[in-house]
C-alpha cells in the first residue's frame, strides 16, 4: 500500500484556528451527531476532544510502525492501577495547542475552561503508586522509550467521597457514563482467561504433558488509550483490558431454559473489571481481587507473546525484546503465566523458559507495610489457578532445592524464604516469588531501598545483592507545572527559556534569577493568583472564606495513621488554644488545607476526617479566631484537584513517621510548585533536602534509626504527654469534646491510638519537634523576600525530580531498552 497517502494529513504546526474550528464543528456534527444549536457543554467537550485527539493518531501509528520495523525491545509496565486524571488538557499541551483552541472555542462561544472543568477524572488508581504509573507513561512517551502500559479497564474507578455531617461518604465513580472519547475499543483484541477447573497430568519426566481442563473462562477485550510524549512525536500505548462473558457459557444456560441464570453468569464472569479495589496497604485477601489480577496479566502476557511471534519463529530472542516490569506485587502472577504458556502451549523446556524469565522481569517495591505485602492462602489459590500453584511449587522446590546445596540444610532459612508461608494458614508469599525471578528489584529512594534490603528482604539481599537497587521517584514536569500552574510556567519561560519542560534540571538556571528586581515580586504574584484560584473553589464548594495572605499549609494524601494527619491536626489545636490565650499577639495567618481519601473498611482513618471537619467546624466558626487561622477539609481529593491544590501551597506538609513513607511523590510536586517542606526524614524527603539545601526546607522528628531505638527500648507515650503541658492540653480538648459537643466521647478512639493504645507511629514524640518547627515556619514568613528567596531556591533543585529521570534510569539499568527512531519533530524556533 502506499503510505505517503495517508501521511500528514494532520499536522499539528499546520493547525490554524480556522481550521481547528472546522475539525470541531464537523466532530459535533459526525461524531457526537449534535446540531451546534443544541448542543450542550458535554457535547462540546467530546467534538473537541475528537478533534484534538486526531491530532494524536498520525504519531501514534508513526510510532508503531517503527517500532516494529526496529524490531525493539518494549517494555511492557504491568500495573493494577494508572491513575491518569483528566486526558484533554494534556493532549492539548503535548500538540502545544492551546492558544489556538482556545481561540477556536471562543470563536464558537465556549467556554474552554468549563469545557476542561466537565471532563471525569480517569481514576484508576488509589494514590502513590497508581500516579506514578501515569507520570512513567508520560515520561516514557517523551523519552521515546517504547513503552506499553498494561491495566484494567474498571467500570468504577476510585469512589467518590462526599463529606455528610464531617464524615467520608463512599459513592460510586461511573467514569464512563458519558463515554470515553480518549479509548478506541478494540473488539478484534480478545483473549480467553480461564479460571478454576483441574490440572491433568500424562506421561513422566521431560515428555510429560500438562493440561488444564474443565475451565470457567472469561473473554478480556482491549481499549487503547494514546500516550502523547511531549516535544516528539513519539506516542505510546495504554492498553485496558475489559471483561467479557465468552458467548459459549451464556448459551449453554440460556438453551437449557435458564434466561436469568444466564445474564447471572454473564454479570458475574463481566464482574472481574467492574471495580477497583479502594484499599491502600491493606490486604482485603478477597478472591475477586485474585482474579482481577490474573485476568489482565494473563490477557497481557498471551498479547505480548502474540505480538513477538508476527515477526519472530522461535523463542530464542524473547528476552532480547521484551522486559516485563511488575508494579508492585498485583502484577506478580504474569510469572507463573508467562511459565504456563511457554512450558504448557509453546512445549519449552523447563530451564530454558525459566531462563528467559528472569532476564525478561524486573520488580519495584513501593512499600514495607506488613499489611500491604500480598499472600493468598494456598486452598483458595489452587481452586481459582490450579496450575499456576504447581508451577509456583515447582519454582519453589527447584530454589529451595539450589539454596540447600549452597547454603547447606539450614533449616530456619529455608522456611524464611520460602515462596509459601507455613505459618499459620499457608499462604503463597507474591514478594517472595517477585524476588525470586527477577533481574532487577528496586525500591523508590534512597532510605526506601535501603531498608528494603535490611528487612523484608533481607534473606534474599545476602543472596542475591546484585539485583537489588533504587531508583528514587520522579514526577511529570508537563502535568505538574507546564499544565498546573501556567502562572509559573510563564514566568519560568521568561527567565530560563522553555526547554525545562523536557529538561527540568535547567531549573537551576533560576539561582541566577534570585537577585533580579523585580523577580520575587514576580513568582509571588504567581503564588498569590494561584492561591486565589483555590479561594474561589473553597468557597463555592464549602462556603468558606480564606484570606489570601494567609500561610497556604497544605497535606493531600490517602488518610493513613501512618502520613499522621493526626499530627497535624495536634498542631492546629495547639495554634487555636495559643491564639485563644493571646488573642491581640501579631500571628501569621494560616489556612490549612486538607483532601485526602480514606479506605472505606479503614474507621481509625475515617475517624480522623471526621475529627478534622469538627475541628474546622469549631474554629472557623469561632469569632475569636477570624482570619487568623481557617481549616478546611476539600472533598474528594483526584488528580485534578490537586492540579488546583499544589500550586496554591506555601507550605507542604509531608510529615509521615520516619521509615514508612516510601518515596512520596506529593512532596516533589509541591517543593516543583514553589511551596517550601515542612517533613521528616523520610523517603524522598531526604533527597529532596540535599537537592534544595538544608537551610530551604524543615525538617524535625525523630530518624528512623532514632524511631528504632525509641520503639526498641520501649515508648511509652504517656511520658511524652506528662512532659509537655501544650500536649497534654490539646489531648484533653479532644477527650473532652471541645470539637464534639453534642457528643463528648466521639474521639475516644483517637486519644486511645495515642496514649493508651501505644502510638505506633510516634505522634507524641515528635509533636513537640514539630510544633516548634511550624514556629520557625512563622517567623520566616513574616520576611517575604527570604521566604519567597527559599522558594525560589526549591523549584531551581527539583530537576532531579523529574520522573524523565527515574525512567531514562530505569530503560538504562533494568530494561537496556533503546529509544524507537523518529523523524524530528521539526519546531520553529
Ligand atoms: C495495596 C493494596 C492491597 C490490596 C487492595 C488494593 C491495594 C492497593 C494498593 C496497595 C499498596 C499501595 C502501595 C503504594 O501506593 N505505595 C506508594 O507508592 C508510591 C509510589 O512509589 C510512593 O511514593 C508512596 O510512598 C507509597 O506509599
Amino acid at each position: 500500500m502506499d503510505l505517503t497517502q495517508f501521511e500528514h494529513e494532520y499536522d499539528p504546526l499546520a493547525i490554524d484556528v480556522a481550521a481547528l474550528k472546522r475539525n470541531i464543528a464537523n466532530k459535533l456534527m459526525y461524531q457526537v451527531g449534535k446540531d451546534p444549536i443544541s448542543a450542550r457543554p458535554a457535547d462540546w467537550l467530546h467534538a473537541a476532544a475528537y478533534a484534538v485527539r486526531d491530532h494524536l493518531v498520525g504519531r501514534w501509528m508513526k510510532t508503531t510502525r517503527a517500532q516494529y520495523a526496529q524490531d525493539v525491545k518494549r517494555v511492557y509496565y504491568l500495573s493494577m492501577e494508572f491513575l491518569i486524571g483528566r486526558a484533554f488538557g494534556n493532549a492539548v499541551l503535548a500538540l502545544e495547542l492551546m492558544p489556538t483552541l482556545r481561540q477556536a472555542l471562543q470563536e464558537l462561544d465556549v467556554d474552554v475552561d468549563a469545557l476542561f472543568d466537565l471532563e471525569p477524572d480517569a481514576a484508576l488508581g488509589n494514590g502513590g503508586l497508581g500516579r506514578l504509573a501515569a507520570c512513567f507513561l508520560d515520561s516514557m512517551a517523551t523519552l521515546a522509550v517504547p513503552g506499553f502500559g498494561y491495566g484494567i479497564r474498571y467500570d468504577y474507578g476510585m469512589f467518590r467521597q462526599q463529606i455528610k455531617d464531617g464524615r467520608q461518604v463512599e459513592t460510586p465513580d461511573y467514569w464512563l457514563s458519558r463515554g470515553n472519547p480518549w479509548e478506541f475499543p478494540r473488539p478484534e483484541v480478545t483473549y480467553r482467561v480461564r479460571f478454576g477447573g483441574r490440572v491433568e497430568e500424562s506421561g513422566v519426566g521431560a515428555t510429560s504433558v500438562v493440561r488444564w481442563v474443565d475451565t470457567d473462562d472469561v473473554l478480556a477485550m482491549a481499549y487503547d488509550t494514546i500516550i502523547p510524549g511531549y516535544g516528539t512525536e513519539a506516542t505510546n500505548t495504554l492498553r485496558l483490558w475489559s471483561a467479557k462473558a465468552t458467548e459459549e457459557m451464556n448459551l449453554r444456560a440460556f438453551n437449557q431454559g435458564n434466561y436469568m441464570g444466564a445474564v447471572e453468569s454473564k454479570n458475574h464472569s463481566e464482574n472481574v473489571s467492574r471495580v477497583l479495589y479502594p484499599d491502600d496497604s491493606t490486604e482485603s485477601g478477597r478472591e475477586l481481587r485474585l482474579r482481577q489480577e490474573y485476568f489482565f496479566v494473563s490477557a497481557s502476557v498471551q498479547d505480548m507473546i502474540h505480538r513477538y511471534l508476527r515477526n519472530h519463529t522461535t523463542f530464542d530472542q524473547l528476552a532480547d525484546k521484551v522486559s516485563i516490569h511488575l508494579n508492585d506485587t498485583h502484577p506478580v502472577l504474569a510469572i507463573p503465566e508467562l511459565m504456563r504458556v511457554l512450558l504448557d502451549e509453546h512445549r519449552l523446556p523447563w530451564d530454558t523458559a525459566w531462563a528467559h524469565c528472569q532476564k525478561i522481569f524486573s520488580y519495584t517495591n513501593h512499600t514495607l507495610m506488613h499489611e500491604a505485602l500480598e499472600t493468598w492462602p494456598v486452598d483458595m489459590f489452587g481452586r481459582v489457578l490450579p496450575r499456576h500453584l504447581r508451577i509456583i511449587f515447582d519454582i519453589n522446590a527447584r530454589f529451595l532445592g539450589a539454596l540447600q546445596k549452597t547454603h547447606g540444610n539450614d533449616v530456619e532459612l529455608l522456611r524464611r524464604v520460602s515462596l509459601i508461608d507455613e505459618t499459620g494458614g499457608r499462604r503463597v508469599r507474591m514478594a517472595y516469588l517477585a524476588v525470586v525471578v527477577s533481574h532487577s528489584i528496586n525500591g523508590v529512594s534512597a532510605l526506601h531501598s535501603d531498608l528494603m534490603t535490611q528487612s523484608i528482604f533481607a534473606d534474599f539481599a545476602k543472596l542475591w545483592p546484585e539485583r537489588f537497587n533504587n531508583k528514587t521517584n520522579g514526577i511529570t514536569p508537563r502535568r505538574w507545572l507546564a499544565h498546573a500552574n501556567p502562572g509559573l510556567a510563564g514566568l519560568l519561560d521568561s527567565r530560563i527559556g522553555k526547554g525545562w519542560r523536557r529538561q527540568l534540571d535547567q531549573l537551576e538556571g533560576l539561582r541566577g534569577s534570585l537577585e533580579l528586581p523585580g523577580f520575587l515580586g514576580a513568582f509571588r504574584r504567581v503564588k498569590r493568583h494561584n492561591k486565589e484560584r483555590l479561594a474561589a473553589l473553597v468557597q463555592k464548594q464549602l462556603g468558606v472564606t480564606l484570606n489570601c495572605d494567609a500561610l497556604f499549609d497544605v497535606q493531600v494524601k490517602r488518610i493513613h495513621e501512618y502520613k499522621r494527619q493526626l499530627l497535624n491536626v495536634l498542631h492546629v489545636i495547639t495554634r487555636y488554644q495559643r491564639i485563644l490565650a493571646n488573642p491581640d499577639a501579631l500571628w501569621v495567618p494560616r489556612v490549612v488545607v486538607f483532601a485526602g481519601k480514606a479506605a472505606s473498611a479503614y474507621h481509625q482513618a475515617k475517624l480522623i476526617i471526621r475529627l478534622i471537619n469538627d475541628v474546622a467546624k469549631t474554629i472557623n466558626n469561632d469569632p475569636r479566631v477570624g482570619d487568623k487561622l481557617k481549616v478546611v477539609f476539600i472533598p474528594n481529593y483526584s488528580v485534578s484537584l490537586a492540579e488546583i491544590i499544589i500550586p496554591a501551597a506555601d507550605l507542604s506538609e509531608q510529615i509521615s513517621t520516619a521509615g514508612t513513607e516510601a518515596s512520596g511523590t506529593g512532596n516533589m510536586k509541591f517543593a516543583l510548585n514553589g511551596a517550601l517542606t515542612i517533613g521528616t526524614l523520610d523517603g524522598a524527603n531526604v533527597e529532596m533536602r540535599e537537592h534544595v539545601g538544608p537551610d530551604n526546607i524543615f525538617i524535625f522528628g525523630h530518624t528512623t534509626p532514632e524511631v528504632a531505638a525509641l520503639r526498641a527500648k520501649g515508648y511509652a507515650p504517656r511520658e511524652w504527654v506528662e512532659k509537655d503541658g501544650e500536649l497534654a492540653n490539646v489531648l484533653a480538648a479532644i477527650r473532652d469534646g471541645l470539637f464534639s459537643p453534642e457528643e463528648p466521647s466521639r474521639y475516644q478512639g483517637i486519644i486511645d491510638a495515642l496514649v493508651n493504645w501505644g502510638d505506633h507511629y510516634l505522634l507524641l514524640a515528635d509533636y513537640r519537634s514539630y510544633v516548634d518547627t511550624q514556629d520557625k515556619v512563622d517567623a520566616l514568613y513574616r520576611s517575604a523576600d527570604e521566604w519567597t528567596r527559599k522558594a525560589v531556591l526549591n523549584v531551581a533543585g527539583m530537576g532531579f525530580f523529574s520522573s524523565d529521570r527515574t525512567i531514562a534510569e530505569y530503560a538504562h539499568e533494568i530494561w537496556h531498552s533503546t529509544p524507537v527512531q523518529l523523524p524530528l519533530h521539526h519546531r520553529p524556533e
